[in-house]
């Protein structure tokens, strides 16, 4: 009797560790590159129709007011990997004063903390937070594998002739005709694929970060788009962009082919707006100011979709501020781990789970210090922009204005010296970048 009373308690207590590991989720953040709101036709794209990223949203919780890390690639990703914003983080531009910066060794980033939590951690397409030889490498940076490309510039290249695993070169065999089998995303979506299956029967974490719809703007082959009247570039942007969109039917079904589904937390987001060249012909930016460089909304407002079958409840949209400072406090807090300290961000889980208290937000801060230095607050409804940290500041009600037309800071003084607070207590010195008082922009940008 005794003894059967020993295995009862033996078997509950492996049922309970068997019932929290399950509770972990597979994480696979797919982040498409340069792609602005006005992309994806579940957020009103206007010529063209992005169906897997739809059923995304019409499976699981859309976002409407989600922001990416920063208006270009590098500090974007920083953001995201490390769950510090722009006054805080160590990159917070692609360049910088002092060169290439490469992530610290003792970086607290999103794959170590899961790494660390017993996941399999994958990341696919282009790293851009240290080239091989450094401290930042994706493998030390708590990456079990990291495929494609380290160098952001090298990210350019979709013939190129290697792509880079783990620092180490993967030659490739060009057939120098432009074929679907040359071109890298083809090779990097594939290995995308591997690892979801690799790693079926345990938690992982997949870091989706692919190249398209960057440029070069090239692709190989072009039926939908290819004969319409547009720029060469405006039609392989919109291919890329559906290419894009394939991929991620092509992750969809490879979780319900390995039964993991109801086990996987899939995000679909960009990491800055898009480029002033797409905004005219093509509404990438959804009618917003800006693009990709500048810290109005069309350089920052994201697409962000969140789909886990069974947890979050399908087809519903939340208005809850949110940008990727926020991916490294979800995962501690879907591991059952306490956020690191010194994060920026907010866990999203109860808005995503539909139940308990949402940590308020007050604000969202950024900074960025390319073509110019630029520092912009949303808070609320409002939204604040400036130059120079003494430099005046443009106040938007996004509500009544959401393009960001009417600058109202005369007639809200109040809310001018509240965001202006929020900009000075925010940004930090570093020794990496100069923030002018009184800055000005260095010419003007195209379609601005
Ligand atoms: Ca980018």
């Amino acid at each position: 009797m005794k003894l059967n009373f020993a295995l009862l308690i033996a078997a509950w207590l492996a049922s309970l560790a068997a019932g929290s590991a399950a509770e972990r989720p597979n994480i696979i953040f797919i982040l498409a590159d340069d792609a602005g709101i006005g992309d994806f036709s579940a957020y009103g794209c206007k010529y063209g129709s992005t169906p897997n990223i739809d059923r995304l949203a019409t499976e699981g919780m859309k976002f409407t007011r989600a922001y990416s890390g920063s208006a270009v690639c590098a500090p974007s990703r920083c953001v995201l990997m490390t769950g510090q914003h722009t006054g805080h983080a160590l990159r917070r531009a692609n360049q910088s004063k002092t060169g290439l910066l490469s992530l610290p060794p003792d970086q607290m980033t999103v794959a170590r903390l899961l790494h660390d939590t017993g996941y399999a951690t994958g990341g696919f397409g282009k790293w851009g937070l240290g080239n091989p030889g450094t401290t930042g490498v994706p493998e030390k940076q708590g990456f079990d594998v990291f495929f494609g490309y380290y160098d952001q510039k090298h990210a350019h290249d979709y013939y190129t002739d290697h792509l880079v695993r783990n620092s180490d070169d993967v030659p490739y065999q060009e057939s120098g005709k432009h074929l679907w089998e040359d071109y890298s995303h083809t090779r990097i979506a594939s290995e995308t694929l591997r690892f979801i299956e690799q790693n079926k029967d345990r938690p992982f974490f997949c870091y989706a970060a692919w190249t398209p719809p960057h440029g070069d703007f090239v692709i190989p082959e072009n039926p939908v788009f290819g004969q319409k009247p547009w720029t060469e570039d405006v039609r392989n942007y919109a291919a890329m962009v559906a290419l894009v969109d394939r991929d991620v039917g092509r992750v969809m079904q490879k979780l319900r082919d390995l039964g993991i589904d109801e086990k996987t937390l899939v995000i679909f987001s960009s990491d800055n707006g898009a480029n002033p060249e797409f905004v005219e012909s093509l509404g990438s930016t959804g009618g917003l100011r800006g693009y990709k460089r500048l810290l109005y909304e069309g350089g920052t407002r994201t697409p962000f979709i969140a789909r886990w079958p069974g947890r979050i409840q399908p087809g519903t949209t939340s208005d809850v501020l949110t940008s990727f400072v926020d991916l490294l406090p979800t995962a501690a807090h879907l591991v059952g781990v306490p956020a690191p300290k010194g994060l920026d961000g907010h866990s999203l889980v109860p808005t995503l789970h539909g139940r308990g208290q949402q940590e308020p937000r007050e604000s969202l801060y950024f900074e960025i210090y390319e073509p110019y230095f630029q520092q912009a607050v949303r808070m609320g409804d409002w939204k604040g922009y400036r130059l120079g940290t003494k430099a005046p500041l443009e106040l938007y009600d996004l509500k009544a204005d959401p393009a960001e037309k009417q600058n109202i800071a005369a007639v809200h003084p109040d809310i001018v010296h509240k965001i202006e607070a929020v900009m000075s207590k925010e940004h930090t010195p570093s020794p990496h970048y100069d923030a002018p008082e009184q800055g000005k922009p260095r010419g003007k940008l195209k379609a601005e």
